[in-house]
């Protein structure tokens, strides 16, 4: 049977979503960062706008940050956060914007970039214990882009050496969630390119390492569910980096241009959680789903409450997936009848249980339309003058 429409409701209340500090910012290509009016000058305003989607969504109490995009008296800024009704979520160090990583930062050759490397990231650990964020986002920015440029196998091992530094400077209540991605900034290779390379090294680190899941990191057609029932069967599925992808790591609006792609990724996430023998314990519930998009020429806050409410979306056709019916026509291999009852749970209009999952939440029943038909754009494009922050 699929979910009745009052678990939908229920289940898409308690379903929650992280937005990311840098995802209020202009951030927009390696051509041009264009401004939009009202753009946050520091964190404590990101922090703000991750606040007021909170309070419209009721689904987005943490934010993501970045070190140092974020370099702040973090103490002070969890109090903030709290008192504008969220909390710090996960920390990401930033091992690519010095001029130090010119050569990488973990496979560096040299070892006082590797350890400056390690030690940007024990930093981070300390900034979780002042913020409660209980997740290291972990992305290593190493690669090359020529054959020869480097030694695969020697990267490796300094790849693994100083992850295991960090992994073991976390508190046993922290977890590191390991990204991978296909290309870039190196262009030949990187040395964590793929979800394999990323499960081979969390293994290798403990059960507090999980694999993240950019959904703009594979290559064209990769077949994304695919991966993700894999890694939730073997307990190591850490979290999403969720945005819209057309060709790359576009960082476009979630489910923007690939609205199906994420409603079956969330299709794996529904039956396991469903589904006991399909997750080792509490595997399911421990999903990280944090949005990783960048604003290159739209207005940030719509475009976040546009990615939460896909997200959303998403989920609940998902669980509104007959699971018996199709459990039933896999086993009679019946294909087109399998295929209908996936296709059919797309193809219902969900937004009213998202409407009632708001008002239960006691937040606005449509976010995007109560945003701008509210003061909250022109106050912050009249109160934030001056230079907006960076990324
Ligand atoms: C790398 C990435 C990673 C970074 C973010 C800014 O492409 O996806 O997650 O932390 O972008
Ligand atoms: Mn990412
Ligand atoms: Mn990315």
């Amino acid at each position: 049977m699929a979910a009745s429409r009052d678990e939908v409701v229920e289940r898409i209340a308690a379903f929650t979503i992280e937005t990311q500090s840098w995802g209020y910012v202009s951030t927009g290509t390696r051509f041009k960062v264009f401004n939009t009016p009202g753009t946050p000058r520091t964190v404590h305003e990101k922090v703000d706008d991750a606040a007021l989607v909170h309070s419209l969504t009721g689904v987005t109490p943490t934010v993501a940050l970045h070190i140092p995009w974020d370099r702040t008296d973090y103490a002070a800024l969890a109090k903030y956060a709290a008192e504008q009704g969220v909390r710090i979520g996960s920390i990401s160090p930033n091992l690519f914007q010095d001029d130090d990583y010119h050569h990488g930062s973990f496979t560096n050759p040299d070892p006082a970039i590797r350890r400056k490397a390690v030690e940007a990231s024990v930093e981070c650990v300390g900034i979780m214990r002042e913020t409660g964020s209980t997740q290291m986002s972990m992305w290593v920015a190493d690669g090359t882009n020529y054959p020869g440029q480097g030694d695969f196998r020697r990267r490796r091992h300094w790849l693994l050496e100083s992850l295991r530094e960090v992994y073991q400077a976390l508190d046993p209540d922290m977890s590191m969630l390991l990204e991978y991605k296909l290309f870039e900034p190196g262009f030949y290779h990187t040395d964590i390119a793929d979800w394999g390379q990323s499960l081979l090294l969390c293994q290798e680190l403990g059960d507090r390492a999980k694999v993240l899941v950019d959904l703009g990191h594979h290559a064209l057609g990769v077949n994304i569910e695919h991966i993700v029932a894999t890694l939730l069967d073997r307990d190591r599925l850490g979290g999403f980096d969720l945005n819209g992808k057309r060709y790359a790591d576009d960082d476009l609006m979630v489910g923007s241009t690939n609205p199906y792609e994420l409603f079956l990724i969330m299709a794996e996430i529904a039956a396991a959680a469903n589904d006991d023998n399909a997750v080792v314990a509490g595997g399911a519930r421990e999903v990280l789903f944090k949005i990783d998009q960048c604003a290159m020429v739209e207005e940030k806050l719509p475009a976040m409450l546009r990615s939460v409410e896909a997200c959303q979306i998403a989920y609940a056709k998902a669980l509104l997936i007959d699971r018996e019916a199709l459990l039933r026509a896999q086993t009679a291999g019946d294909v087109v009848g399998a295929n209908s009852i996936v296709d059919s749970a797309f193809q219902t209009d969900v937004r009213p249980l998202l409407a009632r999952a708001r008002e239960r939440l006691g937040a606005r029943t449509d976010p995007l339309r109560a945003y701008l038909d509210s003061e909250a754009p022109a106050r912050r494009a009249a109160e934030r003058v001056g230079t907006p922050a960076g990324w």
